[in-house]
């Protein structure tokens, strides 16, 4: 298990440093205290509840709409783990709001540019109604959101953008 520890982080060294995606993710910069990251991982005696899966209403209270920096948000409301769950909260295309939905780009570069054709829809203009759209973090890979409305607008000028690199539950499940 330790092995696989060391070459689990090792890989993420080496995709922290592929996709700087994980700037999202604060916690992969240098931490100011070092004791304090290390207990994120060494730390038997953590609190139970910190280590069950959360489910995190993206934007928090802002939801999800037109305008908002998501990526910002998203810096300072990680880290995220594996099999947390993110709530996408929009309203379905009505007089007085945009229709908005849920992407996700196949790579860095896309996400990049907002190239909302090479992006998969995962959820429509009306999935975010009333408890919202949600998505799980099951894998241990970057994960690349955005609003696919307007063929890119909403990503490029409204920032509903993000980024994720789930990280791992210390002594929780490894994939
Ligand atoms: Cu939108």
């Amino acid at each position: 298990m330790a092995t696989k520890f060391v070459q689990g982080l090792t890989l993420c060294v080496i995709a922290t440093s592929m996709f700087s995606v994980c700037m999202a993710n604060k916690d992969w910069s240098m931490p100011s205290n070092y004791s304090d990251w290390w207990s994120r991982f060494g730390n038997r005696h953590q609190n139970k509840t910190q280590q069950q899966p959360r489910n995190i209403i993206v934007g928090g209270s802002e939801h999800w709409h037109f305008g908002y920096n998501y990526t910002s948000w998203a810096f300072k409301n990680g880290p995220f783990y594996l099999n947390d769950t993110l709530v996408f909260k929009y309203d379905a295309p009505n007089a007085t709001s945009f229709p908005h939905s849920v992407y996700l780009f196949p790579n860095f570069w896309s996400f990049l540019n907002c190239d909302v054709k090479s992006a998969k829809m995962v959820a429509n203009s009306t999935q975010g109604v009333g408890e919202g759209f949600h998505f799980v973090l099951k894998k241990w890979q970057p994960y690349f959101f955005a609003c696919g409305e307007r063929n890119g607008f909403h990503c490029n000028n409204g920032l509903m953008k993000f980024a994720v690199m789930p990280m791992l539950r210390p002594f929780g499940p490894w994939p």
